[in-house]
């Protein structure tokens, strides 16, 4: 029972099952564990695919006949384990060249630093066949905004990334570009903090076509958004082209916590929108074990991650199949068609005779919904009690 299937498309990143352990206030707990272990591990639990960073693989120092072995080496783990690149992304993040960031560095040769490593980054990506190119701006902010312009951050930004869509046609590697947003974690804050934002930036790009968005449950939730809502909107503008499944607690620092292992009802909701949906892409998890885990522990972390996905898939069927659940939707969102003479496609005779209408507003307030009783109902599906 919810064993995972190549179809369901669960990824990970080499970065996340890797993840040793080390937060701020302390070092590293487990071992490092090399990117072919890591495909191993995933080959165990299930998964379809692995995507890396340019420096998960290829250290960033590495020669280029190191870097030509690597490539090598790390074919051979994927053909023989069956796992496949589905994204890519290069790390903008980690050297100290970053520390004022990349695209939107105050430092022309660090801009011009931040793409050249994204080309090399997305060389790497497309011999390995990857079709979706990530961006996480994770260093692109600020703590003290006396120091920099978010007007031309904003604008460099821009100018980044329509010269890597050009880049992408040039080369024919056809990538789709995801834009990652997060609000703060490592700057202070980080520019084009939530979905909204970077949706509206995007139709503002010389090639916005190319162009979408890789929503994180726990970056939105850290703004105290709903994650939910904001892959719809990214949904009906055509750019949810990634997603990266994890959790967190509302409002606290970046958890990156196991799919699921914090609010169910959310990822019962986030799960439910994309099979119903039709989302055919990546099902990314974007989370990292507990820093007490062990190896064995990091194991239970990754099929833990799928698992919680396969159960709350099945929980949606049965939200789709309950008949008073459905009775009471039905109830909800019920429409006698007695307006749409008045609404929908405008024109001015239906603007007229809508003016004239006589609406019974006190009537209209009388009407109240059964939202207790469907959450209700809600809690017990999901508790395993209906
Ligand atoms: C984070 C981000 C990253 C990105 C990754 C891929 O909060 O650290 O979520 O894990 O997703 O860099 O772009
Ligand atoms: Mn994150
Ligand atoms: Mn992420």
């Amino acid at each position: 029972m919810y064993n995972a299937k190549p179809e369901d498309k669960f990824t990970f990143g080499l970065w996340t099952i890797g993840n040793p352990g080390a937060d701020p206030f302390g070092t590293t707990v487990r071992e490092r564990l090399t990117p072919s272990q890591i495909v191993e591990i995933l080959a165990e639990v299930g998964a379809w695919g692995v995507n890396f960073h340019d420096n998960d693989l290829v250290p960033i120092d590495a020669t280029p006949v190191e870097r030509d072995q690597i490539i090598t080496d790390f074919k051979k783990v994927l053909a023989d384990s069956g796992i496949v690149v589905p994204m890519a992304t290069t790390n903008l993040f980690s050297d100290p060249a970053f520390r004022d960031g990349a695209f939107t560095s105050n430092d022309p040769k660090v801009r011009a630093y931040a793409i050249h490593k994204t080309m090399r980054a997305m060389d790497l990506g497309a011999e390995f066949g990857a079709k979706v190119y990530v961006f996480w701006g994770g260093r692109e902010g600020t703590e003290t905004d006396a120091g920099k312009s978010a007007l031309d951050a904003g604008k460099w930004f821009r100018e980044a990334i329509n010269y890597l869509c050009e880049y992408n046609i040039d080369q024919g590697y056809d990538y789709k570009f995801a834009l990652e947003p997060k609000p703060n974690e490592p700057r202070g804050d980080i520019y084009l903090p939530t979905v909204g934002s970077a949706l509206g930036f995007i139709a503002t790009l010389d090639h916005s076509d190319m162009v979408g968005v890789n929503p994180e449950v726990a970056h939105e939730h850290m703004s105290g958004l709903n994650f939910m809502h904001a892959i719809a909107q990214a949904w009906d503008a055509g750019k949810l082209f990634h997603i990266d499944l994890n959790d967190q607690k509302i409002g606290r620092y970046d958890q990156d916590f196991r799919f699921a292992a914090e609010s169910i009802k959310q990822a019962f909701y986030i799960v439910k929108f994309l099979e119903d949906v039709g989302y055919d892409g990546s099902r990314h998890f974007d989370a990292h074990a507990y820093r007490s885990s062990d190896l064995e522990d990091v194991k239970a972390f990754a099929s833990g991650c799928i698992r919680s996905y396969l159960i709350l898939k099945e929980k949606a069927e049965k939200f789709n199949a309950d008949s008073e659940i459905q009775g009471l939707l039905a109830e909800i969102t019920t429409d006698d068609g007695s307006m749409s003479q008045y609404v929908g496609q405008y024109s001015s005779e239906k603007a007229a005779a809508l003016k004239d209408y006589g609406f019974d507003r006190v009537e209209l307030g009388r009407r109240g919904q059964p939202y207790e009783r469907l959450d209700q109902l809600v809690f017990e599906l999901l508790m395993g009690v209906r």
